[in-house]
């Protein structure tokens, strides 16, 4: 560790050599002095990084023209302080200081977007930035179903419930191919403009290229082996799910439609991107119709609000003894769509404001059980940013990316049990009953297993994008090889290389890593383990999926003194401190799903189920196509091509034709 930071320190400081012609034996040797320096910098930053945050929210809140202005104005000012700050360190002699010394300024040193210098190339990059969110944010598909003609969607309205309930195989093809084209396409071109502007950011850091940068944050030379170490040891879980999954879609979609050895049609999992499957329980319940551990409906019957969700959510993390939301949090969060018009950025979100107590959340929020959990997710990153609050700037964040993303998602791991929604009302079946326990964990299956592959590939995509492995000449080959390779998931039609289909995933264009998706996938089911442990869950011989910690005090403070950490410690550390563990580690996620793995092993085997998929099956084209093919002549096999402007849908004449033919036959041909 201590190597690769001295490693890290050399480049960076060959990069300050060049901007200014240090020489070595002028460098400041007195650590006190570098100490004050810190402190200085520690103020002064988070002043201006508060202002900028100030700004992101605005224009996340309410995408107009005039906050992307000032979002952009403000990051220019943070990046100009942050590359005079960077100057100033390279006037000391770091490796000469402490270790703490060291690491306050490794950590400082790494600049971001701010390391380019070329003031008109820096603002290109902001600006390519926040239009691709609000290209995104303000993408609109129409004409999704039969029941609403005239009614347009953002990806976080309507869609994700047609996904989650339509089991239509032409109308879901036809709302994934819209989203696809009308969200990624776009956003190419800029996209490839951006990898090139941010690169050189990158490289003007001292790094190869921008995935590099975001390999370093974990702190680990062979991160990249860690992580496809750790899928490799999963792989025959998810490879057991896939393969049952996929024969309880042909009792649906038939084998025309779903080959048993072929990949799955990446439509028919419940979600746009394939990554979590959970919206497909009642198509793979080990015992169908019986213990409803979706407790959505009870949510809807009950009349819940958005406010009530939060508040239970929150009394789960404050039964811990875990820090409660402060006012501010209530009064300046947005957690409905505002209703007055403005275009916001719905994906939920959560902001530090580093000023007092102000922390914010951001979430278009839907009455469902998916979102009950996320609200639990999001306020993981809030208790984290209240937990190192203490901490100075340096340190504020998590102790790596993947732990951030991990806090919310422990604590929803018992706030989902049945035993727990019982507890709080909202499960009204027996809880001891061996059925539901083996449908409980196959939900938990289609959200948690189920994700791995997505969760490992979209990065694994992205750094060989940044490295320039991947050229724009193969993004959409490229991401759909990877698709196939991991998820065993195929489009539901043709996507050649003009598409873009990456982009029309938030993650692509918001600029969000999405490796610590996969990291923290793996270890909250490490952290959940110790903290059940430390509550006396497990006491007796209890598995650990019915595992709740509610009310422990306990497992509250050793989470409380791991977060406090933020990231004054290497990652490592801060593990070990709650785990005893100092590395990621597959073991406690399969000692959760043991009794599915068991019972899945012997479901594929009892029905002769082969694991796997061959690469080269595709779907066929879908019904109201071949329907239209046969009919005219004029069909070329590709799907229609929209385009959007301002981000409503500037939908072609001929699209309009195909698209009320594609609708005229799907009202009079048979369904699935
Ligand atoms: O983006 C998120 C969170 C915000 S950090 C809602 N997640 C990933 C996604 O939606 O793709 C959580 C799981 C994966
Ligand atoms: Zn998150």
């Amino acid at each position: 560790m201590i190597i690769m930071a001295r490693m890290t320190f050399a480049v960076l400081f060959c990069v300050s050599l060049s901007l200014e012609m240090v020489f070595a034996s002028d460098l400041i040797k007195d650590e006190q002095r570098a100490i004050e320096f810190l402190a200085n910098y520690n103020e002064i930053a988070s002043e201006l990084y508060h202002d900028t945050v100030v700004d992101i929210w605005n224009y996340r809140t309410n995408l107009t023209d005039y906050n992307r202005q000032k979002c952009i104005e403000s990051n220019m000012i943070y990046a100009e302080s942050e590359l005079e700050s960077f100057r100033n360190a390279s006037m000391f002699d770091i490796e000469s200081f402490s270790e703490e010394t060291q690491r306050q300024f490794k950590l400082m040193m790494n600049l971001g977007d701010a390391a380019l210098q070329d003031q008109e190339k820096l603002k290109r990059l902001q600006e390519v930035k926040a239009q691709m969110v609000r290209s995104y944010a303000t993408t609109q598909v129409c004409n999704i179903s039969s029941q609403d003609p005239d009614e347009c969607h953002t990806i976080n309205e309507g869609i994700p419930q047609m996904f989650a309930t339509s089991r239509n195989y032409n109308e879901l093809t036809q709302l994934w191919t819209q989203w696809h084209n009308m969200a990624g396409q776009p956003i190419r071109e800029q996209y490839s403009e951006f990898v090139q502007l941010s690169n050189m950011a990158a490289r003007a850091n001292g790094f190869t290229d921008t995935g590099a940068l975001w390999r370093w944050k974990y702190e680990v030379e062979d991160f990249e082996e860690q992580v496809l170490e750790i899928y490799d040891t999963l792989k025959p879980l998810y490879f057991n799910l896939h393969a049952y999954v996929r024969r309880k879609l042909i009792d649906v979609y038939g084998s025309e439609y779903v080959n048993p050895k072929g990949a799955i049609p990446a439509h028919l999992l419940g979600n746009m991107w394939a990554q979590q499957w959970h919206h497909i329980l009642n198509l793979t319940e080990p015992f169908p119709g019986k213990h409803l551990v979706d407790v959505t409906p009870i949510l809807q019957a009950k009349g819940y609000t958005p406010r009530q969700m939060f508040e239970e959510a929150e009394a789960f993390f404050t039964n811990l003894g875990l820090i409660e939301l402060p006012q501010e949090f209530w009064d300046r969060s947005m957690i409905e769509k505002p209703t007055d018009g403005r275009q916001v950025d719905c994906h939920p979100s959560a902001f530090d404001f580093l000023k007092g107590n102000d922390v914010r959340m951001k979430m278009c929020t839907r009455i469902t059980m998916e979102h009950f959990i996320t609200i639990h997710h999001e306020l993981g990153h809030i208790q984290y940013y209240l937990q190192y609050s203490n901490q100075s700037f340096i340190y504020n964040g998590g102790a790596n990316p993947g732990f951030h993303e991990a806090v919310g998602d422990v604590l929803a791991l018992s706030v989902a049990t049945p035993e727990h929604l019982h507890m709080i009302g909202l499960y009204d079946d027996d809880v001891d009953n061996p059925e539901g326990e083996l449908n409980f964990l196959m939900k938990m299956a289609l959200e948690k297993i189920a994700f791995l592959p997505f969760g490992l590939l979209v990065d694994l995509w992205r750094w060989r994008v940044f490295s320039g492995d991947i050229t724009p000449d193969n993004y959409n080959t490229e991401w759909w090889d990877l698709r196939m390779k991991y998820q065993g998931v195929v489009p539901p039609v043709d996507r050649p290389e003009e598409y873009f289909d990456p982009g029309a995933k938030h993650h692509i264009p918001s600029n969000t890593p999405y490796m610590r998706y996969f990291v923290s996938f793996v270890i909250q089911f490490q952290f959940h383990r110790a903290l059940c442990l430390e509550a006396g869950q497990l006491d007796n011989g209890k598995p650990l999926h019915k595992c709740d910690i509610h009310k422990s005090k306990q497992a509250g403070e050793k989470l409380s003194a791991m977060l406090k950490l933020g990231k004054s410690k290497p990652w490592p550390d801060a593990m070990e401190a709650i785990t005893g563990q100092r590395k990621m580690d597959a073991g406690a996620l399969i000692e959760y799903f043991q009794p599915l793995i068991d019972w899945l092993e012997r479901e594929n085997v009892n029905n002769g189920d082969v694991l796997g998929w061959d690469p080269t099956w595709r779907p066929p084209p879908p019904s109201y196509v071949r329907s239209e093919r046969d009919k005219s002549a004029t069909y070329t096999g590709k799907p229609v091509a929209m385009t959007t402007s301002g981000g409503h849908a500037q939908i072609s004449s001929a699209a309009v034709m195909w698209i009320c033919i594609c609708l005229l036959t799907t009202w009079f041909s048979d369904e699935n």
